[in-house]
């Protein structure tokens, strides 16, 4: 059963761009039917709130309550949960959950101001969101990390309150993922999932509030769900399988590039983990471990099938043309498994998160280092970052105009504005020139 094709790709051969191209091609199944189901869930969360909610609880989770305000948890439920850890658990989960607070404080967007010399002040004041909803999966992707981390950045923000929605299959709750909600002080817990919890955060029913923003990882009908009600809310992003791209000198132990690359491979069976050598021989000692440390996975079939449909190990020539593959493929996390990552690192572009050295395995990201791991996937990272307590903020900007900086301002609007054929406008500015030229 250790059998498993992984792809072999060099730069040097005619065809190697369409070959990358096809292993990274990622379509997102594009459902039509899956579509117009959530639009018809959100619809009825918008017409009939709390009936809808409860109703459609109890057909998609099996979760029955008499009232919708029997689907929140109560506080003492979360502390429950927390106290009945065990202390190694609850250890780990505060020294991840500290880490994560002091990285997130350094990411917090300040206020400025600057002023001009006749008096006119300009700035931009930042404030955080009012309400946020962070949705967490119930079934095998229910992630305790992943509660940290979308929460944790929103409360050094000062979000004011952060709602989390998850939904509790048979009225099964996850005590480890309760535990990590305590910990990361989200206010109130509802025990609902799916679209339709996306729709009561979006829109509000009398029991659930209505929030700015929805932020959290979850399955096609979440996701759907979430794009649907973009506009009306705030979302983080859509996020796509895990993705991991080691580059490697040769020198670190195939076993652990192995398996640094099964740790992605067993989120899923659409997850991509990739290895780039320049060293011949360590592409075929990595791919030996692949096939003698795989048998020993508990996730071994997964594994398999996320390494044999989206796996590939690629020779470069050197490091330099790593580096531009990686660029193209704009990893969501990139291991530098080098002698020199400062070096290379320079030339990294496009990551979503750059874990350096041949220590620094990406797991130790995935949990506590401090960065957070909710990171652009699918080649997103070209354009986008990771969640960090500026998507928990917002900007406004200041505008003061003193009398002489007014009138100064209005002459050149005034022009503008006729320009424009905006006569409002035009003498709206000249009602404030006050001095002649
Ligand atoms: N690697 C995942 C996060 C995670 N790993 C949670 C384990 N638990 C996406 O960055
Ligand atoms: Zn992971």
């Amino acid at each position: 059963m250790s059998d498993i094709s992984i792809t072999r790709l060099e730069t040097g051969s005619a065809n190697f761009a369409q070959s990358l191209d096809a292993i990274l091609a990622w379509n997102e199944a594009e459902d039509a039917a899956i579509h117009s189901r959530v639009m018809e869930i959100i619809q009825r969360i918008r017409k009939e709130g709390d009936a809808a909610l409860v109703e459609l609880t109890r057909l998609y989770d099996r979760f029955e309550v008499a009232n919708a305000s029997d689907l929140e948890l109560s506080p003492d439920e979360l502390k429950k949960a927390w106290e009945g850890l065990p202390s190694d658990s609850a250890q780990a989960l505060m020294v991840a959950a500290e880490r994560i607070r002091l990285y997130a404080d350094r990411q917090k967007m300040e206020s400025w101001r600057y002023s001009e010399p006749d008096g006119t002040v300009l700035g931009q004041q930042v404030t955080p969101l009012d309400k946020v909803g962070v949705y967490v999966p119930g079934g095998k992707a229910a992630y305790p990390s992943s509660v940290l981390m979308n929460a944790i950045p929103a409360k050094a923000a000062g979000v004011s309150e952060i709602i989390m929605v998850v939904p509790t299959p048979g009225g099964e709750t996850n005590p480890l993922v309760l535990a990590a909600a305590y910990l990361a002080g989200i206010d109130r817990v509802f025990r609902i999932g799916g679209a339709q919890a996306v729709a009561a955060l979006a829109y509000g029913t009398a029991t659930v509030p209505r929030v700015d923003k929805i932020v959290g990882p979850g399955n096609i009908y979440v996701a759907t769900a979430k794009k649907l009600v973009f506009g009306q809310v705030g979302i983080d992003m859509v996020a796509g399988p895990s993705e991991i791209l080691i580059i490697s000198d040769g020198g670190t132990d195939p076993d652990w590039i192995a398996m640094d690359l099964f740790s992605q491979a067993e989120h899923d069976e659409d997850a991509q983990a990739i290895l780039i050598s320049p060293d011949r021989a360590h592409l075929d000692a990595v791919e030996a471990s692949i096939r003698r440390l795989l048998p020993t996975m508990e996730r071994a079939d997964v594994i398999r099938t996320s390494l044999s449909r989206r796996g590939a190990l690629i020779e470069v020539r050197d490091l330099d043309e790593a580096a531009d593959v990686a660029n193209r493929v704009a990893p969501e996390h990139l291991e530098l498994s080098v002698e020199d990552p400062e070096s290379l690192v320079a030339k990294i572009r496009n990551a979503g998160a750059i874990f350096m050295g041949r220590y620094t395995a990406e797991v130790l990201g995935d949990y506590c280092a401090g960065p957070n791991h909710v990171l652009p996937t699918s080649g997103t990272a070209r354009f986008s970052s990771p969640l960090g307590v500026y998507d928990f903020q917002k900007r406004s900007s200041l505008i003061f105009c003193s009398r002489q900086g007014a009138d100064q301002l209005a002459r050149t609007a005034s022009v503008l504005a006729r320009g424009e054929g905006l006569t409002a406008h035009a003498r709206s500015a000249e009602y404030r020139i006050v001095e002649s030229p």
